[in-house]
């Protein structure tokens, strides 16, 4: 009996190395054109599939759209805008608020619409929380009381814009300047070029501690151009200024104004 068995096997191995050994030969044999052929498909196929999980994977992941901003620039208003369309009164936030949002488009794409506190002592651990999933960043800015905040918007954006994890997936920021319905509000232009002004001096006193080789110490990245004044333009994602209020020009009771900050969602 056992040795019937062992005869079985040897005769498999036989046989397979047999087959190997012919398959060699015919390879040997096989027009040169025919096998570069095999291989430039393979290495196709290999390379489209490690390209679309790059690109497709991060970005299916990546479905979350932030509120973030100083305290009182107006998230928790604008995220019950948004989601509702009602005005709400509000309370500085503790924690964060999260639903689903579904774009105004054809599509029917839907985000996670999340509403992070702005104080502080708690925005960090929020944006820690967050920043992996995030997709577009609003930036929501209080612009009448920009002039006196720029420091602070600037800084928080800096600490913002030099992640390593927010610099390498590139979500797409949008600064919206918010609460245009109050006289004397600074406009989306002028708060752009001193958001800038600011983000240059800023990056010139925090980046003397960048001291490594790519720029990168602690996880901050360096911000902008090397040897160059600081624009939006030369960050890794897209960057889009626009106005907005999301109490409305008619007061608590009238529609907010945030028709751009729609658009700009059902297109992301
Ligand atoms: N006039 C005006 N007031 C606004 C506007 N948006 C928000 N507000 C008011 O600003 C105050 C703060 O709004 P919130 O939405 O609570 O601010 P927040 O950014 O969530 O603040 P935190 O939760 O503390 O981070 C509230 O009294 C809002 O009614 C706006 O477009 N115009
Ligand atoms: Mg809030």
């Amino acid at each position: 009996m056992d040795e019937t068995v062992s005869l079985d096997l040897a005769v498999e191995d036989f046989s397979s190395e047999h087959d190997i050994k012919t398959l060699i030969e015919e390879m040997n044999y096989q027009d040169p054109a025919f096998l570069i052929g095999i291989f430039v498909s393979l290495a196709v196929v290999i390379i489209t599939i490690v390209l679309l999980k790059y690109f497709l994977g991060s970005k299916t992941t990546r479905n979350a759209v932030l509120l973030v901003g100083l305290c009182d620039a107006g998230k928790t208003l604008l995220f019950s805008r948004l989601l509702l369309g009602r005005f709400k009164r509000t309370q500085t936030s503790i924690a964060e608020n999260s639903a689903i949002y579904k774009a105004k488009n054809e599509r029917g794409s839907s985000w996670t619409l999340v509403d992070l506190p702005g104080h502080e002592s708690l925005r960090p651990q929020y944006v820690e929380k967050f920043k992996a999933s995030a997709r577009a960043l609003v930036f929501v800015v209080d612009s009448a009381l920009f002039q006196k905040e720029v420091r602070d918007v600037a800084e928080f954006l800096y600490s913002l814009l030099t992640d390593s994890v927010v610099a390498k997936n590139a979500p797409s920021l949008v600064v919206a300047c918010n609460k245009q319905d109050i006289r004397m509000t600074k406009s989306a232009k002028l708060i752009q070029q001193q958001l800038e002004k600011e983000l240059n001096t800023l990056r010139v006193t925090r980046s003397a501690t960048l001291t490594s080789q790519d720029g990168s110490v602690g996880g901050a990245v360096y911000l902008g151009k090397k040897g160059r004044d600081f624009e939006f333009s030369q960050l890794p994602m897209k960057v889009e200024f626009m106005e907005c209020s999301a109490r409305g020009h008619q007061g608590d009771e009238g529609d907010a104004d945030i028709e751009a900050l729609e658009k700009y969602l059902a297109k992301l």
